[in-house]
């Protein structure tokens, strides 16, 4: 008989979520985890993390994210923490940018609130944008803030009231699938159970490596700045919306300032890198490049404040894999996020939850299929 029902490898966005999910459906879940959540290490640390239903990689994502805020608010009001700030978002680039033409194919298809604006509409509405004569922007209402340290804190508290166990500071080592359940080896022993998810990020590829996912991780660095003029109200929540800027072949994008600095990032221009051996230095070099892009985009005088390095797992096509194990039924993978994951997770929870009860599964997740990288 194997020790738990479940097991989940990774408790960050999405392992902590398919715990607190799982124990509440009233199955012996155990989490392993490397470190101890929520930790600087992986893909889920640096205070925010945006949510946004025009999104323009899919109009697919939509109903799982309209799943998602729906989930954040419960666990906001079961914990009494607040894990969300409504901003709004805008989605700036050319009329015909990837950013702006997915934003509008999404929030037409699924029928979405947003505001179209030319540059002057973008400069009067948030003064502190300042865009060029040929910039439009797609604005929704609902987009905002998540906060990444607090989601997981909130969902590996709350898992435990229904009955979690997790083991932190354990490394895994390896999974050994048998018919009825699954062998796992870490650092201190074997644990077993029935079925095991996998959602372990960067690290998922060494923990299944018979299927040679095509996976690709890169580091990324998260910047915060002050402004010299002290902390303008056109940088504060109400008058800056969450963003992300389409300019040539770049994408950045960033967050009002909520009393740490804005907050910028280019989005997937990191170089690879190794989960157990990334380099943590932020170079003087790439403090310039995002300092320039603020000097050129905002009317703003930045001062560098601090910087952070995370990674992005990344699929071939940027989509996640929420999948069984080809081989292994007891396995699922539910991971790689591609650098867009953090506001899906509560609704990525809940879908694995119905995977391992073996129920209908709500949503279409052909898109995140395994056999998508051999077909
Ligand atoms: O998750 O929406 C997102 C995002 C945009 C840029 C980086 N992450």
């Amino acid at each position: 008989l194997a020790e738990y029902d479940v097991l989940v490898v990774g408790l960050g966005a999405t392992g902590s979520q398919a715990l607190y999910q799982i124990a509440k459906a009233g199955q012996r879940v155990l989490g392993i985890d490397r470190f101890t959540p929520p930790h600087i290490y992986g893909s889920s640390h640096g205070q925010s993390r945006i949510i946004r239903q025009a999104y323009y990689e899919s109009p697919v994502y939509v109903p799982l994210v309209q799943e998602a805020y729906g989930l954040w608010h419960d666990q906001e009001r079961i914990a009494g923490r607040k894990l969300f700030t409504q901003t709004g978002g805008l989605m700036l680039g050319t009329p015909d940018s990837i950013l702006v033409q997915g934003s509008r194919l999404s929030a037409e298809t699924h029928g979405l609130a947003y505001e179209y604006l030319d540059a002057h509409a973008i400069r009067t509405r948030f003064p502190a944008f300042q865009p060029t004569p040929d910039t439009v922007g797609v604005f929704e209402t609902a987009a905002g803030v998540l906060f990444p340290e607090a989601c997981i804190e909130t969902a590996l508290q709350l898992a435990q009231a229904h009955g979690a166990a997790y083991r932190l500071g354990e490394t895994v080592l390896s999974l050994s699938p048998k018919d009825n359940y699954v062998e796992i080896l870490t650092v201190n022993g074997t644990h077993t159970a029935r079925q095991v998810i996998v959602s372990a990020g960067a690290w998922l590829a060494q923990l299944v490596p018979e299927l040679a996912l095509p996976l690709t991780v890169a580091r990324q660095v998260v910047f915060w700045f002050d402004h010299a003029g002290g902390r303008l109200q056109s940088l504060q929540p109400d008058h800056f919306p969450i963003y992300i800027w389409e300019t040539g072949d770049t994408m950045f994008y960033g967050f009002p300032d909520q009393g740490n600095g804005l907050k910028v990032a280019f989005h997937h221009y990191g170089e690879p890198a190794d989960p157990n051996n990334l380099n943590r230095q932020v170079t003087s070099q790439e403090i310039s490049a995002i300092e320039s892009v603020i000097g050129r985009h905002f009317g703003i005088d930045p001062i560098f404040r601090e910087a952070s390095v995370c990674m992005y797992t990344n699929t071939p096509d940027m989509d996640f894999i929420i999948d069984r194990h080809p081989q292994h039924n007891n396995v699922i993978i539910a991971s790689p996020c591609s650098g867009h994951g953090f506001k899906f997770a509560s609704a990525i929870g809940k879908i694995l939850v119905d995977m391992i009860m073996d129920r209908p599964i709500d949503f279409d997740l052909t898109p995140f299929r395994i056999d998508r990288f051999t077909a």
